[in-house]
């Protein structure tokens, strides 16, 4: 297993890779090319850019989050194959830079999530915070898209950024006629080009979970338990077409039984990124996210790392979501002080989880 934390590239991310080299156990960076837009061919020198710019750094760049899927793909629009074969483009000039795992979503029009980007915890930290309640009061999604880049301090906002502002209405007009079923349709369609270049080019395909894992604003979702995500893993039966196991997207609903389902899938070898941190449930639709360690959240974080020990997990892992503490200002999640705080505590997990296996 690799450990590495996410990066935003020099000018989004107010977290240095200086800093990062320093965190214990982080051997790379996860990158992404902010602002490129969705559906386009990232270019060769935009990523060999970016890798001398990781490498001078002292760090490895061999997983990318995220390449975004254009909505006409999830949509199944006839515009689709152009935007296929800018993706299929965009993997192999990944793979030409060393590039072996590439998380993506398939959530339609939003990303992750949330009714509150810096709830006060008891201790006076900054958490991510989700009440349905809230979401449900939103009626207009321009709303919701503008509130989560307005609280996200300035800061680049992973998913929300993709220049879909202009297009929401026409966007949920369009879905109108996209339920659970086109949309697996859509998605086999999607696999089925791009699981065979993913072979062919040595880059294994990561979908990360929805989040929260259930439908909001009446969209769709599919990634979003163990027996949608196990269709879909057969709708191309290929070890290229994996999973990044979001401990905390899978795990705010509580029916995912997050040991089981890593176990369920680690098995197959399909678990090829993990995305590490706790989660508070105070109910169902309603969640505060924590501290990684255990007792902080509803998560035992002890028998997600042993669950993906036993079954011999050998990809990367990132310390997801960190709170905000210290004084530290940036954006929501993705500070320094906490996710490093995270990395060392599931390092030590992993290393007594290891040790204590090979005495028995
Ligand atoms: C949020 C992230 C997501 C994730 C994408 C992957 O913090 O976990 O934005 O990167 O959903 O495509």
């Amino acid at each position: 297993m690799k450990t590495v934390f996410r990066w935003f590239g020099p000018e989004n991310d107010a977290v240095s890779l200086k800093h990062i080299r320093q965190i214990p156990g982080v051997s790379g960076v996860v990158v992404t090319l902010p602002g490129s837009p969705v559906g386009e061919v990232w270019e060769p020198g935009q990523i060999a850019a970016l890798k001398k710019t990781v490498e001078d750094g002292g760090l490895e760049m061999e997983v990318v989050e995220s390449v975004e899927i254009h909505e006409d793909i999830k949509l199944g629009l006839p515009t689709r194959d152009r935007y296929l074969e800018n993706y299929a483009q965009t993997l192999r000039n990944l793979a030409g830079f060393g590039i072996k795992v590439v998380c993506y979503n398939f959530m339609p029009v939003f990303d992750w999530t949330r009714s509150e980007l810096a709830y006060e915890l008891p201790d006076g930290s900054a958490v991510l915070y989700y009440d349905q309640s809230e979401i449900d009061k939103v009626t207009d999604p321009r709303k919701m898209a503008s509130d989560m880049k307005r609280n996200s301090n300035g800061a680049y906002m992973p998913g929300w950024d993709a220049g879909k502002s202009d297009r929401l209405i026409e966007l949920f007009d369009l879905y109108k006629g996209v339920g659970e079923e086109e949309l697996f349709g859509n998605y086999g369609y999607f696999l089925r080009k791009i699981i065979p270049v993913a072979e062919e080019c040595g880059i294994k395909m990561a979908v990360h979970p929805d989040d929260p894992p259930w439908s909001i604003f009446g969209l769709p979702r599919i990634v979003n338990n163990q027996k949608n995500i196990q269709r879909i893993m057969e709708l191309v039966d290929s070890e290229y077409n994996g999973l990044t196991l979001c401990t905390g997207s899978l795990g705010s609903d509580p029916g995912n039984d997050l040991p089981s389902v890593i176990r369920h899938f680690g098995n197959q070898g399909r678990i090829h990124f993990v995305h590490a941190r706790n989660v508070k449930i105070i109910k169902p639709g309603l969640f505060h996210e924590s501290a990684h360690l255990s007792s902080e959240g509803s998560y035992d974080m002890y028998e997600v790392m042993k669950a993906l020990f036993d079954t011999g997990f050998d990809g990367y892992m990132r310390p997801d979501h960190g709170r905000m503490i210290w004084g530290e200002k940036g954006r929501p999640g993705y500070g320094l002080y906490d996710r490093a705080l995270g990395a060392q505590y599931l390092g030590g997990l992993w290393e007594a989880i290891q040790k204590a296996g090979k005495t028995r």
